[in-house]
Protein backbone atom coordinates (compact mmCIF):
# COMPACT_ATOMS: atom_id res chain seq x y z
CA UNK A 1 0.00 0.00 0.00
CA UNK A 2 1.07 3.36 -0.75
CA UNK A 3 4.52 1.92 -1.79
CA UNK A 4 4.67 3.30 -5.49
CA UNK A 5 3.26 6.56 -4.19
CA UNK A 6 6.24 7.06 -1.88
CA UNK A 7 8.46 6.71 -3.94
CA UNK A 8 7.27 9.15 -6.50
CA UNK A 9 7.32 11.71 -3.70
CA UNK A 10 11.10 10.36 -2.54
CA UNK A 11 11.91 11.30 -6.38
CA UNK A 12 9.98 14.26 -6.00
CA UNK A 13 11.94 15.26 -2.94
CA UNK A 14 15.22 14.08 -4.26
CA UNK A 15 15.32 16.51 -7.10
CA UNK A 16 14.21 19.06 -4.85
CA UNK A 17 16.93 19.16 -2.62
CA UNK A 18 19.60 18.90 -5.04
CA UNK A 19 18.55 22.99 -6.17
CA UNK A 20 19.35 25.82 -3.66
CA UNK A 21 16.26 27.96 -4.72
CA UNK A 22 13.27 26.88 -5.73
CA UNK A 23 12.20 29.40 -8.11
CA UNK A 24 8.44 28.72 -9.79
CA UNK A 25 9.93 26.37 -12.87
CA UNK A 26 11.22 24.09 -10.41
CA UNK A 27 7.92 24.65 -8.38
CA UNK A 28 6.15 23.64 -11.38
CA UNK A 29 8.19 20.84 -12.25
CA UNK A 30 7.32 19.35 -8.80
CA UNK A 31 3.94 19.70 -8.56
CA UNK A 32 3.55 18.18 -11.81
CA UNK A 33 4.95 15.34 -10.76
CA UNK A 34 2.96 14.82 -7.53
CA UNK A 35 0.32 15.11 -9.74
CA UNK A 36 1.26 12.54 -11.87
CA UNK A 37 2.41 10.48 -8.72
CA UNK A 38 -1.37 10.96 -7.27
CA UNK A 39 -3.33 10.40 -10.00
CA UNK A 40 -1.41 6.67 -10.69
CA UNK A 41 -2.26 5.81 -6.88
CA UNK A 42 -5.48 6.06 -8.21
CA UNK A 43 -6.43 9.05 -6.57
CA UNK A 44 -9.80 10.99 -7.15
CA UNK A 45 -9.01 13.47 -9.86
CA UNK A 46 -11.23 15.85 -8.18
CA UNK A 47 -9.26 15.88 -5.10
CA UNK A 48 -5.65 15.70 -7.02
CA UNK A 49 -6.57 19.09 -8.35
CA UNK A 50 -7.89 20.82 -5.42
CA UNK A 51 -4.55 19.37 -3.45
CA UNK A 52 -1.67 20.62 -5.96
CA UNK A 53 -4.20 24.07 -6.43
CA UNK A 54 -3.31 24.08 -2.62
CA UNK A 55 -0.29 23.41 -2.46
CA UNK A 56 0.96 25.79 -5.53
CA UNK A 57 -0.51 28.17 -3.71
CA UNK A 58 1.29 27.69 -0.86
CA UNK A 59 4.51 27.21 -2.11
CA UNK A 60 4.74 30.55 -4.10
CA UNK A 61 3.01 32.22 -1.65
CA UNK A 62 4.84 34.19 1.03
CA UNK A 63 4.51 31.75 3.73
CA UNK A 64 8.28 30.46 3.33
CA UNK A 65 10.00 30.28 6.72
CA UNK A 66 13.06 31.36 6.60
CA UNK A 67 14.60 28.16 8.67
CA UNK A 68 13.73 25.84 6.52
CA UNK A 69 15.22 25.04 3.17
CA UNK A 70 13.10 25.38 0.34
CA UNK A 71 12.65 21.48 -0.63
CA UNK A 72 12.22 21.17 3.25
CA UNK A 73 9.45 23.77 3.10
CA UNK A 74 7.59 21.70 0.04
CA UNK A 75 7.75 19.13 1.69
CA UNK A 76 6.35 20.26 4.82
CA UNK A 77 3.81 21.69 2.89
CA UNK A 78 2.65 18.62 0.98
CA UNK A 79 2.36 17.03 4.38
CA UNK A 80 0.36 19.19 6.06
CA UNK A 81 -2.27 19.20 2.58
CA UNK A 82 -1.77 15.40 2.71
CA UNK A 83 -2.85 15.14 6.67
CA UNK A 84 -6.10 17.38 5.71
CA UNK A 85 -7.07 14.85 2.66
CA UNK A 86 -6.95 12.31 5.06
CA UNK A 87 -9.08 13.76 7.65
CA UNK A 88 -7.20 16.34 9.92
CA UNK A 89 -6.99 14.28 13.29
CA UNK A 90 -8.33 10.76 14.18
CA UNK A 91 -11.75 10.33 15.28
CA UNK A 92 -12.70 10.11 18.74
CA UNK A 93 -15.25 7.86 19.71
CA UNK A 94 -17.83 9.37 22.79
CA UNK A 95 -20.50 6.92 24.14
CA UNK A 96 -23.55 7.36 24.89
CA UNK A 97 -24.67 8.80 28.34
CA UNK A 98 -27.12 5.75 28.32
CA UNK A 99 -25.82 2.87 27.30
CA UNK A 100 -25.62 0.77 24.80
CA UNK A 101 -23.61 3.00 22.30
CA UNK A 102 -25.00 1.65 19.27
CA UNK A 103 -22.61 0.84 15.83
CA UNK A 104 -23.89 0.16 12.73
CA UNK A 105 -21.80 -1.27 9.90
CA UNK A 106 -22.47 -1.70 6.49
CA UNK A 107 -20.91 -2.04 2.85
CA UNK A 108 -20.76 -4.04 -0.40
CA UNK A 109 -20.33 -7.71 0.08
CA UNK A 110 -17.05 -8.50 0.47
CA UNK A 111 -15.69 -5.96 2.04
CA UNK A 112 -14.99 -6.85 5.34
CA UNK A 113 -18.10 -6.12 7.66
CA UNK A 114 -17.91 -9.06 9.50
CA UNK A 115 -14.24 -9.14 10.03
CA UNK A 116 -14.69 -5.27 11.06
CA UNK A 117 -17.80 -6.05 13.18
CA UNK A 118 -14.90 -8.93 15.67
CA UNK A 119 -12.33 -6.81 15.44
CA UNK A 120 -13.93 -3.39 16.48
CA UNK A 121 -15.34 -5.72 19.68
CA UNK A 122 -11.82 -6.44 20.69
CA UNK A 123 -10.91 -2.42 20.01
CA UNK A 124 -14.17 -1.66 22.18
CA UNK A 125 -12.76 -4.45 25.05
CA UNK A 126 -9.29 -2.63 25.01
CA UNK A 127 -10.66 0.78 26.00
CA UNK A 128 -12.26 -0.77 28.41
CA UNK A 129 -15.87 -1.58 27.05
CA UNK A 130 -18.21 -4.48 27.28
CA UNK A 131 -19.51 -5.07 23.20
CA UNK A 132 -21.86 -6.90 22.21
CA UNK A 133 -22.13 -8.35 18.49
CA UNK A 134 -25.47 -8.85 16.67
CA UNK A 135 -25.34 -10.92 13.53
CA UNK A 136 -28.53 -8.99 11.01
CA UNK A 137 -26.60 -10.81 8.12
CA UNK A 138 -29.84 -13.28 7.65
CA UNK A 139 -28.54 -13.50 4.10
CA UNK A 140 -26.87 -16.42 3.46
CA UNK A 141 -26.97 -18.92 6.66
CA UNK A 142 -23.36 -19.04 7.13
CA UNK A 143 -22.83 -14.95 7.85
CA UNK A 144 -23.89 -15.72 11.56
CA UNK A 145 -21.50 -18.48 12.07
CA UNK A 146 -18.67 -16.37 10.93
CA UNK A 147 -19.75 -13.78 12.81
CA UNK A 148 -19.88 -16.31 15.58
CA UNK A 149 -16.18 -18.03 15.08
CA UNK A 150 -15.14 -14.13 14.73
CA UNK A 151 -16.28 -13.13 17.90
CA UNK A 152 -15.31 -16.09 19.76
CA UNK A 153 -12.00 -15.15 19.13
CA UNK A 154 -12.83 -11.78 20.59
CA UNK A 155 -13.97 -12.70 23.28
CA UNK A 156 -17.50 -11.48 22.39
CA UNK A 157 -21.17 -13.14 22.19
CA UNK A 158 -23.05 -12.62 19.55
CA UNK A 159 -26.64 -12.54 18.73
CA UNK A 160 -28.99 -13.36 16.23
CA UNK A 161 -32.16 -15.02 15.43
CA UNK A 162 -33.80 -16.45 11.80
CA UNK A 163 -36.44 -13.74 11.74
CA UNK A 164 -35.41 -10.78 9.95
CA UNK A 165 -32.23 -8.38 9.74
CA UNK A 166 -34.66 -5.74 11.55
CA UNK A 167 -36.29 -7.31 14.15
CA UNK A 168 -32.70 -8.72 15.02
CA UNK A 169 -31.23 -5.80 15.08
CA UNK A 170 -33.67 -4.58 17.74
CA UNK A 171 -33.82 -7.41 19.64
CA UNK A 172 -30.02 -7.01 19.70
CA UNK A 173 -30.59 -3.64 21.42
CA UNK A 174 -32.64 -5.51 24.02
CA UNK A 175 -30.70 -8.12 24.44
CA UNK A 176 -27.71 -5.56 25.46
CA UNK A 177 -29.48 -3.65 27.69
CA UNK A 178 -30.31 -6.65 29.29
CA UNK A 179 -26.67 -8.08 29.58
CA UNK A 180 -25.50 -4.73 30.45
CA UNK A 181 -23.55 -4.47 27.69
CA UNK A 182 -22.45 -0.69 27.01
CA UNK A 183 -21.61 -1.51 22.95
CA UNK A 184 -23.68 -2.78 20.29
CA UNK A 185 -21.93 -3.55 17.10
CA UNK A 186 -24.44 -4.66 14.14
CA UNK A 187 -22.99 -6.14 11.42
CA UNK A 188 -25.47 -6.71 8.14
CA UNK A 189 -25.92 -7.97 4.89
CA UNK A 190 -24.26 -6.71 1.73
CA UNK A 191 -24.47 -7.21 -2.18
CA UNK A 192 -21.91 -7.19 -4.93
CA UNK A 193 -23.14 -3.61 -6.13
CA UNK A 194 -25.21 -1.00 -4.50
CA UNK A 195 -29.07 -1.97 -4.96
CA UNK A 196 -32.25 -0.48 -3.88
CA UNK A 197 -33.24 -3.31 -2.01
CA UNK A 198 -29.91 -3.39 -0.06
CA UNK A 199 -30.23 0.02 0.75
CA UNK A 200 -33.61 0.05 1.87
CA UNK A 201 -32.82 -2.88 4.10
CA UNK A 202 -29.97 -1.49 6.00
CA UNK A 203 -31.92 2.04 5.99
CA UNK A 204 -34.76 0.93 8.01
CA UNK A 205 -31.95 -1.14 10.28
CA UNK A 206 -30.84 2.36 10.92
CA UNK A 207 -34.40 3.51 11.82
CA UNK A 208 -34.96 0.72 14.36
CA UNK A 209 -31.49 1.32 16.19
CA UNK A 210 -31.05 4.82 16.00
CA UNK A 211 -26.81 4.40 15.48
CA UNK A 212 -24.84 6.80 17.34
CA UNK A 213 -22.28 5.98 14.63
CA UNK A 214 -22.42 4.36 11.41
CA UNK A 215 -19.12 3.08 9.63
CA UNK A 216 -19.06 2.42 6.01
CA UNK A 217 -16.85 -0.47 5.56
CA UNK A 218 -14.92 0.32 2.50
CA UNK A 219 -12.13 -2.08 1.01
CA UNK A 220 -9.19 -0.18 -0.08
CA UNK A 221 -8.10 -2.36 -3.33
CA UNK A 222 -11.71 -1.02 -5.08
CA UNK A 223 -9.77 1.98 -5.71
CA UNK A 224 -11.97 4.53 -7.37
CA UNK A 225 -15.22 2.76 -6.88
CA UNK A 226 -14.57 3.31 -2.93
CA UNK A 227 -15.69 7.04 -3.92
CA UNK A 228 -19.06 6.21 -5.80
CA UNK A 229 -19.91 3.51 -3.03
CA UNK A 230 -19.24 5.91 -0.05
CA UNK A 231 -21.41 8.73 -1.90
CA UNK A 232 -24.07 6.43 -2.43
CA UNK A 233 -24.48 5.10 1.41
CA UNK A 234 -24.28 8.23 2.64
CA UNK A 235 -27.23 9.38 0.86
CA UNK A 236 -29.26 6.72 2.36
CA UNK A 237 -27.43 6.75 5.95
CA UNK A 238 -25.86 9.96 7.07
CA UNK A 239 -22.62 7.56 7.40
CA UNK A 240 -20.44 8.93 10.66
CA UNK A 241 -17.36 7.78 8.91
CA UNK A 242 -15.36 4.95 7.15
CA UNK A 243 -13.83 2.19 8.29
CA UNK A 244 -10.81 1.18 5.23
CA UNK A 245 -10.23 -2.84 4.81
CA UNK A 246 -6.73 -4.41 3.51
CA UNK A 247 -4.75 -1.82 3.65
CA UNK A 248 -2.21 -4.31 3.75
CA UNK A 249 -3.15 -5.19 -0.32
CA UNK A 250 -1.03 -4.07 -2.63
CA UNK A 251 -3.66 -1.51 -3.62
CA UNK A 252 -2.05 1.93 -4.75
CA UNK A 253 -4.00 3.74 -1.97
CA UNK A 254 -6.34 6.33 -3.85
CA UNK A 255 -9.10 5.47 -2.02
CA UNK A 256 -8.02 6.25 1.54
CA UNK A 257 -6.95 9.98 0.08
CA UNK A 258 -10.30 10.52 -1.62
CA UNK A 259 -12.91 9.51 0.39
CA UNK A 260 -12.76 11.70 3.32
CA UNK A 261 -12.70 15.01 0.90
CA UNK A 262 -15.41 14.01 -1.66
CA UNK A 263 -17.83 12.45 1.15
CA UNK A 264 -16.65 14.82 4.14
CA UNK A 265 -16.62 12.30 6.52
CA UNK A 266 -13.33 10.96 7.86
CA UNK A 267 -11.99 7.02 8.04
CA UNK A 268 -12.50 6.43 11.43
CA UNK A 269 -10.50 2.79 11.32
CA UNK A 270 -8.17 1.34 9.32
CA UNK A 271 -8.07 -2.81 9.23
CA UNK A 272 -4.19 -4.33 7.68
CA UNK A 273 -4.70 -7.56 8.17
CA UNK A 274 -6.42 -10.57 8.50
CA UNK A 275 -5.97 -11.35 12.14
CA UNK A 276 -7.89 -9.36 14.83
CA UNK A 277 -5.16 -7.05 15.93
CA UNK A 278 -4.34 -5.73 12.50
CA UNK A 279 -6.85 -2.98 13.41
CA UNK A 280 -6.71 0.45 14.38
CA UNK A 281 -8.03 4.21 14.68
CA UNK A 282 -7.04 5.94 12.04
CA UNK A 283 -4.23 8.82 12.22
CA UNK A 284 -4.28 10.98 9.15
CA UNK A 285 -0.61 12.58 9.87
CA UNK A 286 0.51 9.19 10.71
CA UNK A 287 -0.52 7.83 7.05
CA UNK A 288 0.56 11.16 5.68
CA UNK A 289 4.13 10.61 6.75
CA UNK A 290 3.97 6.87 5.93
CA UNK A 291 3.07 8.41 2.14
CA UNK A 292 6.01 11.07 2.13
CA UNK A 293 8.48 8.13 3.15
CA UNK A 294 9.08 9.72 6.49
CA UNK A 295 8.21 6.42 8.14
CA UNK A 296 5.58 5.66 10.68
CA UNK A 297 7.37 6.92 13.78
CA UNK A 298 4.57 7.64 15.56
CA UNK A 299 2.62 4.18 15.60
CA UNK A 300 6.29 3.07 16.54
CA UNK A 301 6.40 5.05 19.62
CA UNK A 302 3.35 4.20 20.68
CA UNK A 303 3.36 0.42 20.09
CA UNK A 304 7.17 0.84 22.00
CA UNK A 305 5.55 2.34 24.82
CA UNK A 306 2.60 -0.02 25.21
CA UNK A 307 4.54 -3.18 24.82
CA UNK A 308 7.93 -2.16 25.97
CA UNK A 309 8.55 -2.48 29.88
CA UNK A 310 9.61 0.73 31.15
CA UNK A 311 11.44 -0.41 34.16
CA UNK A 312 13.71 -2.47 32.40
CA UNK A 313 14.63 0.11 29.83
CA UNK A 314 14.90 2.23 32.54
CA UNK A 315 17.56 -0.21 33.80
CA UNK A 316 19.35 -0.25 30.84
CA UNK A 317 20.07 2.95 30.24
CA UNK A 318 21.37 3.24 33.35
CA UNK A 319 23.25 0.37 32.74
CA UNK A 320 24.32 1.90 29.37
CA UNK A 321 25.23 4.81 31.25
CA UNK A 322 27.44 3.05 33.96
CA UNK A 323 29.56 1.33 31.35
CA UNK A 324 28.48 -1.98 32.36
CA UNK A 325 25.49 -2.93 29.41
CA UNK A 326 26.58 -7.03 29.04
CA UNK A 327 25.17 -9.96 27.32
CA UNK A 328 22.31 -10.39 30.30
CA UNK A 329 21.12 -7.13 29.62
CA UNK A 330 21.35 -7.55 25.72
CA UNK A 331 19.23 -10.31 26.45
CA UNK A 332 16.82 -8.61 28.21
CA UNK A 333 16.54 -5.35 25.56
CA UNK A 334 15.74 -8.55 22.97
CA UNK A 335 12.91 -9.87 24.95
CA UNK A 336 11.38 -6.32 25.01
CA UNK A 337 11.75 -5.94 21.09
CA UNK A 338 10.24 -9.52 20.50
CA UNK A 339 6.90 -8.28 22.27
CA UNK A 340 6.61 -6.01 19.67
CA UNK A 341 6.09 -8.48 17.15
CA UNK A 342 7.82 -9.52 14.10
CA UNK A 343 10.86 -7.57 13.26
CA UNK A 344 10.18 -6.91 9.90
CA UNK A 345 6.75 -5.16 10.78
CA UNK A 346 9.05 -3.34 12.93
CA UNK A 347 11.48 -1.95 10.43
CA UNK A 348 8.99 -1.56 7.77
CA UNK A 349 7.87 1.34 9.87
CA UNK A 350 11.56 3.03 10.83
CA UNK A 351 11.96 6.38 8.36
CA UNK A 352 14.93 6.33 6.31
CA UNK A 353 15.36 2.51 5.72
CA UNK A 354 16.46 1.36 2.71
CA UNK A 355 13.84 -0.52 0.36
CA UNK A 356 16.46 -3.43 -0.08
CA UNK A 357 16.11 -3.85 3.81
CA UNK A 358 12.65 -3.09 4.19
CA UNK A 359 11.89 -6.14 1.17
CA UNK A 360 15.00 -8.21 2.69
CA UNK A 361 13.54 -11.18 4.16
CA UNK A 362 14.25 -10.60 7.37
CA UNK A 363 14.13 -13.59 9.82
CA UNK A 364 12.40 -13.99 13.13
CA UNK A 365 14.94 -17.00 13.87
CA UNK A 366 18.33 -14.98 13.59
CA UNK A 367 17.26 -13.40 16.82
CA UNK A 368 15.97 -16.78 18.56
CA UNK A 369 19.48 -17.98 17.53
CA UNK A 370 20.67 -15.54 19.18
CA UNK A 371 18.79 -15.86 22.40
CA UNK A 372 19.86 -19.44 22.52
CA UNK A 373 23.82 -18.64 22.63
CA UNK A 374 23.45 -16.13 25.21
CA UNK A 375 20.76 -18.93 27.56
CA UNK A 376 24.01 -21.42 26.87
CA UNK A 377 26.16 -18.95 28.49
CA UNK A 378 26.54 -18.99 32.44
CA UNK A 379 25.93 -15.83 34.21
CA UNK A 380 29.66 -15.37 34.37
CA UNK A 381 30.24 -15.91 30.81
CA UNK A 382 27.57 -13.06 30.32
CA UNK A 383 28.73 -10.92 32.27
CA UNK A 384 32.27 -10.92 31.17
CA UNK A 385 32.89 -11.69 27.80
CA UNK A 386 36.88 -11.85 28.59
CA UNK A 387 36.49 -15.39 30.36
CA UNK A 388 35.86 -17.03 27.20
CA UNK A 389 37.99 -19.64 25.94
CA UNK A 390 37.88 -22.64 23.48
CA UNK A 391 36.00 -25.19 25.38
CA UNK A 392 33.82 -22.50 26.63
CA UNK A 393 32.69 -21.69 23.34
CA UNK A 394 32.38 -25.58 22.52
CA UNK A 395 29.64 -26.23 25.52
CA UNK A 396 28.20 -22.74 24.22
CA UNK A 397 28.04 -24.30 20.84
CA UNK A 398 26.61 -27.49 21.52
CA UNK A 399 24.39 -26.50 24.37
CA UNK A 400 22.39 -23.88 21.80
CA UNK A 401 22.81 -26.30 18.71
CA UNK A 402 25.00 -23.88 16.74
CA UNK A 403 28.30 -23.57 15.94
CA UNK A 404 31.41 -22.13 17.60
CA UNK A 405 31.92 -19.82 14.68
CA UNK A 406 28.54 -18.47 15.36
CA UNK A 407 29.03 -17.89 18.95
CA UNK A 408 32.70 -16.31 18.21
CA UNK A 409 30.28 -14.03 15.76
CA UNK A 410 27.73 -13.42 18.10
CA UNK A 411 30.86 -11.89 20.51
CA UNK A 412 32.20 -10.08 18.01
CA UNK A 413 29.12 -8.54 17.24
CA UNK A 414 28.28 -7.50 21.08
CA UNK A 415 31.92 -6.03 21.25
CA UNK A 416 31.24 -4.01 18.28
CA UNK A 417 27.59 -2.53 19.59
CA UNK A 418 29.96 -1.58 23.18
CA UNK A 419 32.46 -0.19 21.21
CA UNK A 420 29.94 1.74 19.13
CA UNK A 421 27.76 3.08 22.61
CA UNK A 422 30.81 3.94 23.87
CA UNK A 423 32.65 5.89 20.88
CA UNK A 424 28.36 7.56 21.10
CA UNK A 425 29.68 8.52 24.73
CA UNK A 426 26.27 6.30 26.05
CA UNK A 427 28.22 4.35 27.81
CA UNK A 428 31.09 6.02 30.25
CA UNK A 429 34.27 5.11 28.91
CA UNK A 430 36.03 8.57 30.19
CA UNK A 431 37.53 8.88 33.08
CA UNK A 432 36.13 8.96 36.39
CA UNK A 433 36.13 12.37 37.10
CA UNK A 434 34.95 13.51 33.68
CA UNK A 435 32.20 11.37 34.66
CA UNK A 436 31.44 12.80 37.89
CA UNK A 437 31.47 16.54 36.23
CA UNK A 438 29.00 15.71 33.81
CA UNK A 439 26.73 14.13 36.54
CA UNK A 440 27.40 17.25 38.97
CA UNK A 441 26.28 19.39 36.24
CA UNK A 442 23.40 17.74 35.81
CA UNK A 443 22.51 17.93 39.26
CA UNK A 444 22.57 21.28 39.82
N1 LIG B 1 -5.87 -9.07 4.05
C1 LIG B 1 -6.98 -8.62 4.62
N2 LIG B 1 -8.11 -9.33 4.49
C2 LIG B 1 -9.23 -8.89 5.07
C3 LIG B 1 -9.24 -7.68 5.81
N3 LIG B 1 -10.50 -7.49 6.28
C4 LIG B 1 -11.23 -8.55 5.83
N4 LIG B 1 -10.47 -9.39 5.09
C5 LIG B 1 -10.89 -10.62 4.39
O1 LIG B 1 -11.84 -10.29 3.39
C6 LIG B 1 -12.80 -11.32 3.25
C7 LIG B 1 -14.22 -10.78 3.37
O2 LIG B 1 -14.40 -10.31 4.70
P1 LIG B 1 -15.82 -10.34 5.43
O3 LIG B 1 -15.63 -9.76 6.77
O4 LIG B 1 -16.44 -11.69 5.35
O5 LIG B 1 -16.62 -9.33 4.50
P2 LIG B 1 -18.17 -8.98 4.52
O6 LIG B 1 -18.81 -9.73 3.39
O7 LIG B 1 -18.23 -7.50 4.27
O8 LIG B 1 -18.73 -9.35 5.84
C8 LIG B 1 -12.47 -12.36 4.30
O9 LIG B 1 -11.73 -13.39 3.69
C9 LIG B 1 -11.61 -11.61 5.29
O10 LIG B 1 -10.70 -12.45 5.95
C10 LIG B 1 -8.01 -6.93 5.92
O11 LIG B 1 -7.90 -5.85 6.53
N5 LIG B 1 -6.93 -7.45 5.30
MG1 LIG C 1 -20.33 -10.48 6.34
Amino acid sequence: MFESLSDRFEGVFTRLRGRGRLGEAEVDQALREIRVALLEADVNFVVVKGLVARIRERCVGAELAKSLSPAQQVIKIVNEELVGILGGEALRITYAPRPPTVVLLAGLQGSGKTTAAAKLARWFKRQGRNPLLVGADLQRPAAVEQLRVLGARAGTSVFSEPTDPVTVASRGLEEARRLGRDVVIIDTAGRLTIDAELMDEVGRISEATAPHYTFLVVDAMIGQDAVTTAEAFHATLALDGVILTKLDGDARGGAALSVKEVVGRPIAFASTGETLGDFDTFHPERMASRILGMGDVLTLIEKAEADYDQDVAAKATTRLQEGKFTLEDFLEQMQQIKKMGPLKGIISMLPGVPKELKNADIDDRELARVEAIIRSMTPRERDDPAVMNGSRRLRIASGSGSTTAEVSQLFKQFKEVQKMMRSAGVMGGGSKSKKRAKKGKRGR
